[in-house]
């Protein structure tokens, strides 16, 4: 169905235009198409707490009536619960759009397959599975954690070329570059032992992006209230009580946490890899020998590279579980 595609691919490109601001909510894009083939409304989910993409696209419609013999293209199922906004597939079916094209189901637990279901229940025709695998891939952090139910797990360490995290390893440029990676996830984790010892404020004020939130693991409540992760305003979780990584990291989801970007020490990261608990590793590659004392995890049995880039002489490898 290539004109399906077309009108998606279309649906796909407004998505992106939420890449800054719509976490911890999905990018998402929506294009109506009149009875003659052109595009009459088109819009995308902005902002976490704002309007949805198909609110956005009606609300773009200049003549309400053409919708009655309209297409609507999602790249999301709409939704069906009352979240931050109210539900789109009501909306869909109170407005007369008699035909809807989605892309991927919406995995969140409260929507799941109902938002589909209700407009098909309302007479809507609705084709499912368009360009199904690019609008996944959109939204791959947001998947993966209502998939699995606990954030998408990012583990992040530099190390020098002979494998020790110990010692100054990354330059003014690479730092500027773990700032941005920071502001993409919605939290930041570290073990107490990396707050004892290198006192870090886990801040993105290296780059102009958003700051997340701060998780410690400190079974032994070991971090003081003068640890320097508490200076400012960006709010910090001490995680004390919790019996596995599993059921930690299951808690993060339970308060909204999407993605956390793991940075620490050498023994929190080996623990998350021991477990298979990670969707990405991103590991910077100083040129230097610097024999230290801490040994970074093992990088020989991981799968898949999917980004590989030098940056001041650093290699900057990302891979995938
Ligand atoms: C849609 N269209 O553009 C987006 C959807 O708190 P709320 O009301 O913003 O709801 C957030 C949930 O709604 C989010 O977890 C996801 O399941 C869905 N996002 N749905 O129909 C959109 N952004
Ligand atoms: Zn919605």
């Amino acid at each position: 169905m290539e004109i399906n595609e077309k009108y998606m691919r279309r649906a796909l490109d407004l998505a992106r235009h939420g890449l800054l601001d719509a976490s911890p909510n999905p990018m998402v894009g929506a294009v109506i198409v009149g009875n003659d083939g052109r595009i009459i409304g088109e819009g995308w989910h902005r902002r976490c707490g704002e309007g949805h993409a198909e609110v956005n696209a009606v609300a773009s419609v200049r003549d309400r009536e053409s919708l009655l013999d309209s297409t609507m293209y999602v790249t999301l199922e709409p939704c069906s619960h009352y979240g931050k906004t109210p539900p789109c597939a009501d909306m869909i079916i109170e407005r007369g759009i008699p035909r809807v094209v989605v892309g991927t189901a919406d995995p969140f637990a409260k929507v799941s397959g109902r938002g589909i279901a209700r407009m098909k229940a309302a007479g809507i025709e609705v084709v499912t599975g368009v360009l199904e695998d690019e609008c996944r891939a959109l939204n791959l952090r947001f998947m993966t954690a209502h998939e699995k139910q606990r954030p998408f797990i990012t583990l992040k360490w530099a190390q020098s070329r002979d494998g020790f995290i110990d010692g100054k390893i990354s330059t003014p440029l690479t730092s500027m570059l773990v700032h941005k990676l920071r502001a993409t996830h919605d939290a930041i984790l570290v073990g107490s032992g990396t707050v004892l010892a290198d006192n870090p404020s886990l801040s993105t004020r290296l780059y102009a992006g958003k700051s997340p939130v701060k998780v410690v693991l400190d079974r032994r409540r070991r971090v003081g209230p003068e640890a320097g992760i508490f200076k400012g305003d960006i709010p910090v979780i001490m995680m004390s009580d919790y019996g596995l990584l599993g059921d930690a990291m299951s808690e993060l989801y339970r308060k909204g946490i999407t993605s956390v970007l793991v940075e620490g020490g050498a023994q929190v990261l080996e623990s998350f890899m021991k477990e298979d608990l990670w969707d990405e590793i991103r590991v910077e590659i100083s040129p230097e020998c610097i024999n230290g004392r801490v040994k970074a995890p093992d990088l020989i049995r991981l799968p898949f590279v999917i980004d590989s880039e030098t940056v001041d002489g650093h290699r900057i490898i990302t891979y995938r579980n």
